[in-house]
């Protein structure tokens, strides 16, 4: 079986190598060509578990290698970005047709096609499946095409990518039927065989779930300032609920995923989808709504220019990476009225050590959950910042913990409004 991985992104890598190390001819192609060197040399950008351990037995085993362009293969699998236009808040599905394109001129009767990125809902029928049959293909006939998106969370994806459930979306039963073989190869999770289009909003879905619930954990936030109520306490008593699981309140929703993908339902029913729009905005405007905080916080800074310690560019814990994480509109939002030291030591361009970024500073801010930021050093703290005082936004820190001479808030004890 020889398979083309289109995009050696986040979930283009692992999806390669598992079908590799599971005896397949995997090609990994990108346009990229210092992504592509690199993992020929066995060199991975992404911060996984165990991926480069395996990356490592398939170029040796000579089943995986990556290249600048497709070669011919049974099953081409499409795994590269789809992020949404700013102003319209629809799918921007152009690397998705370009990567469908670069595949037209290797693709022969009865091969497979599998779109894994996030598309909006009704893409496969009326964007991709018009590209094959322009080429004189009838789907899922002589050409097979499903949409079988990605549902695993980066940190955990190997992992995840073998036991979590999967959904198949074919254009035709046959279609899915092709699709299914395939995954049965490494997913030991149950493989739902459905339609497109239902695989399409089921993915988009799951992301609003979360978007939507972790939105709710934020209004809740700001109530709480209001009334003068610790929510985080509300929120754990409240879990306790068996039928109740308000998600955890932070600084904003980052990653390339439950950020987006929300748009995509949006912007094709903008009447119909007000809660889903309106929990886009509620956590767009965490950033914002930090940067207030931190100003009550020290609430002299205008006569003063405080250094205030950044901890975490990261848009989740033990990560790196960066895209669209909340950090950026936090540090966007402080920036003119502080002297900012950020801190990360899970970014590679972040080069300042702990010590350099907690010197002489008045805050220190937390705003990714990293396990190294769950262990602080609260002498070197106390000792070496000009006010031991910690805004921590994801709630890693018990104050039962910290010593009497450290000042904690978090989202259960906000400054008063
Ligand atoms: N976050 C909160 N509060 C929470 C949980 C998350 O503020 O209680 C924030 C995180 O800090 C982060 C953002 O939300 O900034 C998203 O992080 P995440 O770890 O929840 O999810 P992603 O974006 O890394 O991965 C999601 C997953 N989707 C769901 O859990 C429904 C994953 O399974 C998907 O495969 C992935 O999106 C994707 O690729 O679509």
């Amino acid at each position: 079986m020889k398979i083309c991985v289109i995009g050696q992104g986040y979930i283009g890598i692992p999806t390669a190598v598992l079908f590799a190390k599971n005896n397949c001819q995997v090609t990994g192609v990108d346009v990229n060509e210092t992504i592509v060197s690199n993992l020929n040399k066995g060199n991975i950008t992404i911060e996984e578990p165990k991926i480069k351990e395996i990356l490592k037995t398939c170029l040796d085993d000579g089943t995986y290698k990556a290249k600048t362009q497709p070669e011919e293969s049974d099953v081409y699998i499409i795994t590269v970005p789809t992020p949404f236009k700013e102003n319209s808040f629809e799918c921007d599905l152009s690397y998705v047709v370009s990567a469908c394109e670069s595949i037209i001129p290797y693709i022969k009767k009865e091969d497979l096609i599998i779109i894994e990125s996030t598309i909006a809902p009704l893409s496969t029928e009326t964007v991709v499946k018009p590209i094959f049959e322009k080429e004189g293909y009838v789907i899922g006939e002589d050409l097979y095409l499903a949409h079988c998106p990605e549902r695993v969370l980066p940190g955990n994806i190997l992992e995840e990518l073998v036991h979590n459930s999967r959904i198949i979306g074919g254009i035709t039963p046959q279609c899915t039927r092709k699709a299914t073989e395939i995954y049965e190869i490494f997913v030991e999770g149950e493989i739902i065989g459905t339609e497109a289009k239902i695989a399409e909003l089921s993915k988009c879905m799951e992301n609003t779930y979360r978007d939507v619930n972790i939105a709710l954990a934020n209004e809740l936030v700001k109530i709480g300032a209001k009334l003068d109520i610790d929510v985080l306490e509300v929120i754990k008593i409240a879990n306790k609920h068996p039928r109740v699981n308000i998600l955890s309140p932070g600084p904003g929703v980052g990653g390339h995923c439950i950020a987006i993908d929300p748009y995509f339902v949006y912007s094709l029913a903008q009447e119909e989808a007000q809660i889903i729009k309106m929990a886009r905005d509620t956590n767009k405007s965490m950033p914002d709504f930090v940067v207030k905080n931190v100003k009550e916080i020290l609430n002299d800074y205008k006569e003063n220019k405080h250094i205030i310690s950044i901890f975490g560019l990261a848009y989740k814990g033990n990560s790196d990476d960066d895209r669209e994480s909340p950090s950026y509109d936090v540090i966007k939002g402080l920036e003119n009225d502080f002297d900012l030291k950020i801190y990360d030591p899970h970014i590679k361009f972040t080069n300042l050590s702990f010590n350099e970024a907690i010197q002489d500073s008045s805050l220190l801010l937390i705003l990714t959950n990293h396990d190294e930021f769950k262990k602080l050093d609260f002498n070197n703290l106390k000792e070496n910042m000009k006010q031991p005082i910690i805004f921590d936004t994801k709630n890693i820190l018990d104050k039962n913990n910290i010593p009497e001479e450290i000042t904690l808030f978090n989202f259960g004890n906000l400054p008063k409004q």
